[in-house]
């Protein structure tokens, strides 16, 4: 057993000043008294709960700052009447296919190497756990590896040695685009039938743990036809949460309303079972009845604000789906950015942008922005892991984050202006230590490891690139 003493503790909904928080050896909180002994390990400052990532692709880590220069004229720029710009001719569709360059390259070590610099970057940054939705089932000519959950697996070993939690998301992809289109030679890694689908999730659920979940992602109503959406939620047995990407851009809601008459979330609440264990990524492109529904399931919503407005999505309706009460997480997705802090600012400034007001999303009258956005997506990041973690309390994982309450911006202040002043104000990092299930992953706002897997990166990288 250890006993920490924490000077300002707040366990996701609530602050505990001068509080004991006992943890076993297994890495789950015992017990969090007020005004308990003050012996044991003293963490200094104040300590908030680590922040639970909900969509990574882990392997776009690789190409970060390497799709931002304008491409070539395509065919659809130069037709009569389009405008030949850049932003006519850049697009999520050919950022899609830039990634898809980048992929055909990665071997499992490179992924290994890859997603463990970047769960050491989350660790720093303060997400003590990821969502892997990983879709890089077989090697780039499209054959299988000897095992159907090789590349899981190399992130699965990724997390450990970084030692950031995880919840698996195997993607299942089945097809090319709506209604079963065939899939681009960019795609071939990707495909998998549901039953080798299900083995590999399966052998993936042999290796659950303490940090460790399993859940299962149909990657979109893109690339799964509904026969397939229906048979793997019928043959997935576990009880891990359901990803899948949606209405992220205004071409997939016209081509969904073609391909069915409805729009992508309305589709999927009216076929698919959607509650609680539901995490919608992005659903940036709702109608008011489509908000409405969504909230009132219960799923969450995984927001990736970095992401979206990298690849120009759009602007998700967050005040709208909050004053429906509706629940959200946030995701690191593309990785061009890994920084809870990054991603919850430009939720709070696209609706700032967008209105011409302040405090747009801090849930009513006096109350503070970065406690309220913190909140919700403590407790909807956790639902969405399916992981008893997000808060400090008896039965949650022993992961936090130790904020530098010396550091010139958070000096004299209290409790929620703490948080206000991490998310909104400063660009470096105010964090001090991270840990996880009781380990400390990050001192002196350095991951312990960071040196040696970064000089593994560094050596992949070079080799990445000489071959593009
Ligand atoms: C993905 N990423 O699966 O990595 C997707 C792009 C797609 C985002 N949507 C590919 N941000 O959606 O087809
Ligand atoms: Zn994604």
């Amino acid at each position: 057993m250890q006993r920490f003493f924490v000077e300002h503790l707040f366990t996701g909904s609530a602050w505990v000043e001068g509080a004991c928080v006992e943890v076993d050896s297994a890495g789950d909180i015992v017990s969090v008294t007020a005004n308990g002994s003050s012996d044991g390990i003293r963490l200094p400052g104040c300590v908030v709960p680590g922040v639970p990532n909900v969509h990574c692709h882990a392997h776009q880590r690789a190409m970060a700052g390497l799709a931002e220069r304008s491409g070539p004229a395509s065919a659809a720029a130069s037709r009569p009447g389009t405008e030949s710009t850049a932003a006519a001719r850049d697009s999520f569709w050919t950022w899609r296919e830039v990634m898809y360059r980048h992929v055909g390259r990665m071997s499992p070590d490179d992924l290994e190497a890859v997603a463990a610099q970047l769960y050491v970057e989350m660790l720093e940054a303060g997400y003590t756990a990821v969502g892997e939705f990983q879709y890089l089932h077989h090697d780039p000519s499209g054959k299988p590896y000897a095992s159907p959950a090789e590349m899981s697996l190399r992130c699965l070993a990724a997390a450990e040695a970084a030692g950031i939690g995880l919840t698996s998301l195997p993607v299942l992809y089945t097809s090319g685009g709506f209604g079963g289109q065939a899939a681009s030679a960019g795609q071939r890694r990707f495909l998998c039938t549901v039953d080798t689908f299900l083995t590999l999730v399966e052998a993936l659920e042999e290796r659950c743990s303490a940090n460790h979940t399993v859940g299962i992602a149909p990657h979109s109503l893109r690339a799964v036809l509904p026969e397939d959406l229906a048979a793997v939620l019928g043959g997935f047995r576990g009880e891990g949460p359901i990803h899948i990407h949606i209405a992220e851009q205004t071409r997939e809601v016209e081509d969904c309303l073609r391909w069915s008459g409805q729009r992508p979330v309305a589709w999927l609440l009216d076929h698919a079972p959607v509650d609680g264990r539901w995490c919608l990524i992005h659903a940036t492109h709702m109608d008011d009845a489509e908000v409405a529904a969504l909230a009132r399931r219960g799923a969450v919503a995984g927001l990736c604000p970095t992401t979206e407005a990298n690849l120009g999505d759009g602007l998700f309706r967050a005040a709208d789906f909050l004053a429906a009460g509706g629940r959200l997480g946030i995701g690191s997705d593309s990785n061009s950015s890994v920084s809870p802090v990054e991603e919850l600012r430009w939720l709070e400034y696209g609706q700032r942008l967008d209105t011409r007001r302040r405090n747009v999303l801090a849930g009513g009258a006096g109350r503070s922005t970065g406690r309220n956005l913190l909140e919700r997506v403590l407790a909807g990041g956790a639902q969405a892991s399916g992981r008893a973690i997000g808060r400090l309390a008896a039965g949650c994982r022993a992961d936090f984050v130790v904020l530098d309450t010396d550091h010139p911006l958070l000096v004299g202040r209290t409790q929620d202006a703490w948080i206000d002043s991490w998310l909104f104000s400063g660009n470096r990092s105010l964090i001090r230590e991270v840990w996880v299930g009781g380990a400390r992953r990050v001192a002196d706002g350095r991951h312990l490891d960071a040196e040696a897997v970064a000089a593994r990166f560094g050596g992949t990288m070079q080799a990445l690139l000489r071959r593009s």
